[in-house]
């Protein structure tokens, strides 16, 4: 009885052995087949269309009060008007369809004032205390143009009075090429003197990681060295105990090799044992079978 059970234990160690080269191919970080669906390229789902894409991917963050509801996310814009062209204003709405509950016709409008295509509601809220920007910069109207991969932030301020949110944006350099080193630089929107919009570090945040505050502070130029401890896409904001900002986002992509080593390493230890513990069992067998 006891050989049986040393034989079956044996016999279910080599099937685990078996199994265990096949999952090692499928690391992560090894290539592994294409699974997107390109519906152009699919014979059977009608005439290829070449013409001009009348479509632009865009990012767009969204927040309302220092809390943000839409974080650096791609959206693809229609050409709703049928201008040609795509405009803040069908960034926007392009947002609300994908991410308000209940769509842009619940969520968002705009309208035409004595300055332009105005915002009239953003995520719901009429309050007219809104501030929008395109590429870091303040826009015209809605009406402004945009350019495939352009980032959009519209807000309702914190500061119903003052106005002194501040908006600001987080970039991030890599450092040297371990993939998972980076400088963070945090730079606001402010005005000089006579009013022209500068850019200005911003000092003393508080870098926040997946929405959790980490002890990363901005420096006197709005930077700090970020070590990321994961891999994958991580959402960076950074939130402030001197001003209100408008909370930014970046969404920052991690292909640092620290996990994938770990698994392997692991991988090669549980084969390590797996094979030690069979060559034991084949021993005790023998032995007692002999
Ligand atoms: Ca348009």
């Amino acid at each position: 009885m006891k050989k049986g059970i040393a034989l079956i234990a044996a016999l279910i160690l080599l099937a685990g052995l078996a199994v265990l080269p096949a999952s090692a191919a499928e690391l992560p970080g090894e290539p592994v087949a294409d699974a997107t669906y390109y519906p152009d390229e699919d014979p059977d789902f009608g005439e290829p269309d070449w013409e001009e894409p009348s479509q632009k991917e865009v990012y767009v963050t969204i927040a309302v009060k220092g809390t943000l509801k839409v974080a650096d996310e791609p959206v693809m814009a229609d050409d709703l008007n049928g201008d040609g062209r795509i405009n803040i204003d069908e960034v926007l709405f392009a947002a609300h369809e994908a991410f308000f509950v209940d769509g842009a016709e619940a969520g968002y409008a705009s309208g035409v004032t004595d300055y332009g295509l105005s915002l009239k509601k953003l995520w719901g809220d009429t309050s007219g205390n809104f501030g929008y920007y395109l590429d870091h910069s303040s826009a015209m109207s809605l009406d402004d143009d945009v350019q495939e991969a352009s980032e959009i932030t519209a807000f309702v301020y914190s500061d119903a009075v003052g106005f002194s949110d501040l908006y600001c944006w987080l970039m991030a350099e890599p450092v040297g090429d371990d993939g998972k080193t980076f400088t963070l630089t945090l730079t606001g929107s402010g005005f000089d003197e006579f009013w022209v919009p500068v850019s200005v570090p911003v000092e003393g945040a508080v870098i926040t990681v997946n929405g959790k505050k980490t002890d990363l502070v901005t420096n006197e130029e709005g930077q700090v060295t970020f070590v990321a401890e994961e891999t994958g896409v991580l959402l960076l904001s950074a939130v402030s105990g001197d001003q209100t900002l408008v909370p930014p986002a970046l969404r920052l992509t991690v292909e640092g090799e620290v996990t994938n080593n770990l698994f392997s390493w692991l991988t090669g230890i549980i084969s390590a044992v797996l094979m030690t513990a069979v060559a034991l069992f084949l021993t005790l067998f023998k032995r007692n079978a002999g």
